[in-house]
């Protein structure tokens, strides 16, 4: 089989590329390890950017999202039993929307399958071949067979754990990272939440976070010890952790049936070069985040979305110019993006050898971004997404 941009993984990063490049009559075929289901099922994130909402909408994929989402201009942070509210709209002009992960994944396969675009499921991409010639292919295995696509460039948006990093030779490829003390127990719960905005909470006992999916449907999360395990959470454990976490005076949290219950690890990383041949990374591929920025699905929205139209140019005009600078302009945001999530990572998580001294400077620092205009303006201005042109390379 022959196309003209292979792209390894139904993820919001091959999706939405796959989804950009037919808006311009660039061909292209998804390969997906797992089935439509899983895909379509699997609880990831809930904030899009209000750059990611505006790529989705002008895209034409952007019309259930705007009936369902939920458009927020502002978070509340808690600490020491109050909450102080970053307001987004009038710090930086710019809001969120609060439309899952699963959502936005399911909205581009049903709008790649309905233009007859090639998604294929139950595909496993194992070996990606001839990179550094202009004939790449990737070998996959479907319905019991072993089979080749060939392409003009291979798109690696495999995730975290995917093929496309590895295939990169070792002695080109860097990478940088930080493993975190701690993780997050997830749960859905199907509890009209008790909050209209998001309420990032710091806690002697650890952080929590009260974020919904809809206006009967509540998503929280506890930080948990690293090797923590949901099996060792009963429901009313989850509940009686998030009351004393979130606990503030004239405030309760409603609790419901629980539906979902989940252990995320935490990890920042990036790999370098996000380019080597005819072979690009997008996504977790190249760079994870901790959740607490709600930045990773943003990320690799807008990784693609520069990738998208780094190669609508080299089709039309054989340019390469937005193509080259693609690693270095897509690197900026990411390394953006990393100190911004280390960032409130660090000053929102209780490190089990953090001592007296770090437990005060964290509530200094939330002290400071609440009282001061120019620290909740940096974080309205990297919560809600940083514009393009702040990233371009001269
Ligand atoms: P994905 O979503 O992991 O998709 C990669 C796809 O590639 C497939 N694959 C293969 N297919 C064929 N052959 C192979 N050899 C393959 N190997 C892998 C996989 O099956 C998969 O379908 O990567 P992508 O597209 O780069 O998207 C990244 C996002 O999923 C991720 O960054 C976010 O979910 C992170 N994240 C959040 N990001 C935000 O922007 N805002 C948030 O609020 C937010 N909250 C979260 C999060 C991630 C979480 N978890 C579970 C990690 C909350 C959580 C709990
Ligand atoms: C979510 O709704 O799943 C969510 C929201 C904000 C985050 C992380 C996850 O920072």
């Amino acid at each position: 089989m022959r196309t003209s941009v292979a792209i390894i993984g139904a993820g919001p990063a091959g999706l939405l590329l796959s989804h950009l490049l037919a808006g311009e009559g660039i061909e292209s075929v998804v390969l997906e390890s797992r089935s439509r289901e899983y895909v379509e099922q699997r609880q990831r994130a809930g904030i899009l950017e209000h750059g990611t909402a505006e790529t989705l909408r002008k895209s034409g994929a952007g019309e259930r999202m705007d009936r369902e989402g939920l458009v927020h201009e502002g978070i509340e942070l808690r600490f020491a039993g109050d909450g102080h509210r970053i307001d987004f709209a009038a710090l930086a002009g710019r809001s969120v929307t609060v439309y899952a992960q699963t959502e936005v994944v399911k909205d581009l396969i049903a709008l790649r399958l309905a233009a007859g675009g090639d998604v294929l499921f139950d595909a496993e991409a194992y070996e990606i071949v001839g990179v550094e010639t202009d004939s790449p292919s990737v070998r996959y295995r479907h319905g019991g067979a072993e089979q080749e696509l060939h392409a003009d460039v291979v798109v690696a948006a495999d995730g975290f754990h995917g093929i496309g990093r590895p295939t990169i030779p070792d002695s080109v490829l860097r990478t940088a990272s930080r493993e975190y003390p701690y993780a997050w127990l997830g749960i859905t719960a199907q509890v009209p939440p008790s909050t209209d905005e998001l309420i990032y909470c710091r806690h002697e006992r650890g952080f929590a976070l009260h974020s919904m999916r809809s206006a009967l449907v509540s998503r929280l999360y506890l930080q948990v010890p690293a090797d923590d395990d949901a099996a060792n959470w009963s429901d009313e454990q989850v509940w009686n952790e998030l009351d004393r976490r979130f606990e503030k005076r004239g405030w309760s949290l409603r609790h419901g049936p629980i539906t979902e219950k989940s252990v995320t690890p935490m990890r920042s990383f990036v790999a370098e070069p996000m380019r080597y041949g005819q072979l690009f990374l997008a996504g977790d591929a190249a760079h994870i985040v901790p959740p607490t920025g709600a930045k990773g699905l943003n990320l690799a929205a807008a990784d693609v979305t520069l990738l998208a139209d780094a190669l609508i140019e080299w089709y039309r005009s054989k340019d390469t110019a937005m193509l080259d600078a693609y690693p270095e302009t897509a690197l900026r945001r990411v390394w953006r993006a990393q100190q911004f999530s280390y960032f409130m990572t660090s000053m929102l998580h209780r490190d089990p050898a953090m001592d007296e001294y770090g437990a005060r400077l964290q509530i200094a620092e939330l002290d400071y971004v609440a009282r001061s205009t120019a620290a909740a303006t940096s974080l309205a201005e990297n919560y809600t997404g940083l514009p393009r042109k702040s990233f371009q390379v001269p």
